[in-house]
């Protein structure tokens, strides 16, 4: 008899991204994935990278213009009909499907008018979605991870409720500018109008949850960690934040569920649409949550490392871990556990912005780094193409060590070598000895990178089986759910075998190439200091560094 299916979406920055598994007794297989770009497949809403051109951002005239990154709620509504189209055409025999969860990029925020409710419970199959969800919008665009322009908002809530220590204690992170809280915070001060007209502020997360059950969907607690507004033990929104942050705010959060709730079935919109089952809604969590699945990292001692348009380092915890210097976060695990996670957001971009430079495609920026050896023979850039997120860094600028930017060969290999010292650097705080790494995202199809980040933790690396992890997490989620509703949980391990990468996709570290970056790393660390203006030249280090 053919197996129960479970469908995984994953709403990106970039892309959505569909996975369908099937599950016959305790295995899995992937049946269907399927991603569409959104610049490519929505030229008309004008994406970047997923991102909106700086017009439509709000603060140019507070000088934000630059750091503020919105995107397109509608964009996303949109690709999701087309994908669900997508879907139920593929031929696959969907009346088995029993689940649908997914995952979607953290902390942006979606805010939705007085209408909305009644509009989502009667949405009409005979037309798009993507018009019918504009009018259920107080504000046209929603802010995003990338948005670095709430540094003023972050500096009260911090203030308001006693200090960073206290917030990341509670919450699992220190106020952060693309945090939904400050986000939030700026609109509901910048625009008390548009504030005013907001009934429910999603995430992307449980927004798109709402669109699948037609009804305003509550939040997991994993997605709900990246709001700056959730107390992390008791999985509920912390009122000292909740009251720092907005006028009003409780009642305009969703509300938070444990991972595996069934959120409703899929409404009849998508079942008169597209010809899809009464298929159950399974909340939706965060990237990360669901990469942490994805990438099968359910027990403590692993890492994942996700090179994708951001980079993030990122292991379960079994207790809640914080960073005491505040550049960490502690989510929820989509596993009930906890998870430690150090976000980047120089990883693809800095890349692609050096491999622009010169004009290089990705064979050649492996070519590059096949070429040039470990260590750079002591050329180090600092990497903050666009605002950095660890460190914190607003203006962006990129620093280079005895480096000209015209030495394309190098320039490749410095940016890969700071990004995993940068890595290795900035997660010491999750106290996890890290002898294995899980890779994935779009650059873990890099062998050349892969081996470098090898070489500089001295850990075996695998690579991920499957490209997308987030998706697949999500499908993993919707199966674990489901269990969960029969009554006859499967364990996570159980479910997170299929997500394991396979023994052939290792990849060892070089024991020479590993003592050459332990001798750097350090060095790393004073090129930091010195970029951020906290400490002196690290240029003769570099030197002698280059002599040995
Ligand atoms: P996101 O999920 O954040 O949208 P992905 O994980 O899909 O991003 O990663 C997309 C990125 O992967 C691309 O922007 C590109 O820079 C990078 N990428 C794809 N192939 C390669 C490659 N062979 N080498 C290095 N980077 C690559
Ligand atoms: C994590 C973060 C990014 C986004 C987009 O804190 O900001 O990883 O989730 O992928």
């Amino acid at each position: 008899m053919p197996g129960k299916l479970y469908l995984g979406l994953d709403s990106s920055t970039q892309s959505l991204t569909a996975m369908l598994i099937e599950v016959d007794g305790t295995n899995a297989r992937v049946v269907l994935d399927s991603s569409l770009l959104f610049d490519e497949t929505f030229p008309a809403y004008g994406t970047r990278h997923g991102v909106l051109p700086p017009a439509f951002a709000t603060g140019a005239s507070a000088g934000l213009r630059g750091i503020e990154a919105v995107s397109s709620p509608v964009m996303w509504a949109d690709a999701l009909d087309a994908m669900l189209g997508r879907i139920a055409a593929s031929g696959v025999d969907l009346t088995r499907l029993a689940a649908i969860a997914g995952s979607a990029q953290q902390h942006g925020s979606v805010y939705l008018n007085w209408d909305a409710g009644a509009r989502l419970a009667g949405l009409d199959p005979k037309q798009p979605l993507a018009p019918q969800v504009a009018p259920m919008l107080s504000r046209p665009v929603a802010p995003i991870w990338m948005d670095a322009s709430t540094s003023t908002q972050c500096a009260e809530i911090t203030a308001a409720v006693g200090g960073s220590a206290v917030l990341a204690r509670r919450t699992g992170s220190r106020a952060f500018e693309r945090f939904t809280g400050p986000q939030i915070r700026k609109f509901a001060t910048s625009d008390p109008d548009g504030y005013a007209a907001t009934e429910r502020i999603h995430l992307v997360s449980s927004f798109l949850a709402s669109l699948l059950v037609g009804a305003h969907a509550p939040i997991d607690p994993g997605d709900a960690s990246g709001a700056n507004l959730m107390d992390l033990k008791e999985r509920r929104w912390w009122p000292p934040a909740v009251e720092a942050t907005a006028p009003d705010l409780a009642g305009r959060l969703p509300a938070i569920a444990s991972s595996w709730t069934m959120a409703g079935p899929l409404s009849t919109y998508w079942q008169a649409r597209h010809g899809l089952p009464a298929a159950n809604v399974v909340v939706w969590s965060g990237d990360n949550p669901c990469s942490l699945i994805g990438v099968g990292l359910v027990r403590e001692g692993r890492v994942g490392i996700s090179l994708g348009t951001s980079d993030t380092i990122f292991g379960l915890m079994t207790e809640p871990r914080v960073d005491p210097s505040g550049t960490g976060h502690v989510f929820a695990a989509p596993t009930g556990d906890y998870m430690g996670l150090t976000c980047f957001s120089n990883g693809s971009l800095a890349r692609e912005a050096v491999q622009d430079a010169h004009g290089f495609t990705w064979s050649d920026f492996s070519r590059a780094l096949e070429m040039t050896p470990a260590g750079n023979q002591g050329r180090v850039l600092v990497p903050w193409f666009v605002p950095e997120i660890t460190p914190p860094v607003i203006e962006p600028k990129v620093h280079r060590y005895r480096l000209s930017p015209d030495e394309a060969a190098a320039n490749v290999r410095a940016v890969v070598e700071a990004q995993m010292m940068a890595m290795a650097i900035h997660s010491h705080w999750m106290s996890v000895t890290i002898d294995t790494i899980h890779a994935t995202g779009g650059a873990a199809a890099n062998t050349e990178i892969l081996q470098v980040m090898a070489d500089v933790f001295g850990a075996d690396v695998y690579r991920s089986t499957v490209a997308n992890s987030a998706a697949l997490g999500a499908a993993l989620r919707a199966w674990h759910a489901d269990t969960v509703a029969e009554g006859a949980p499967l364990a996570w391990n159980t479910i997170a075998a299929l997500a394991q990468p396979s023994a052939a996709s290792r990849i060892t570290p070089n024991p020479r190439r590993h003592a050459v970056y332990r001798e750097l790393i350090p060095i790393y660390e004073a090129c930091e200091a010195h970029a951020l203006g906290r400490g002196p030249d690290p240029t003769a280090a570099l030197e002698r560094f280059a002599r040995t």
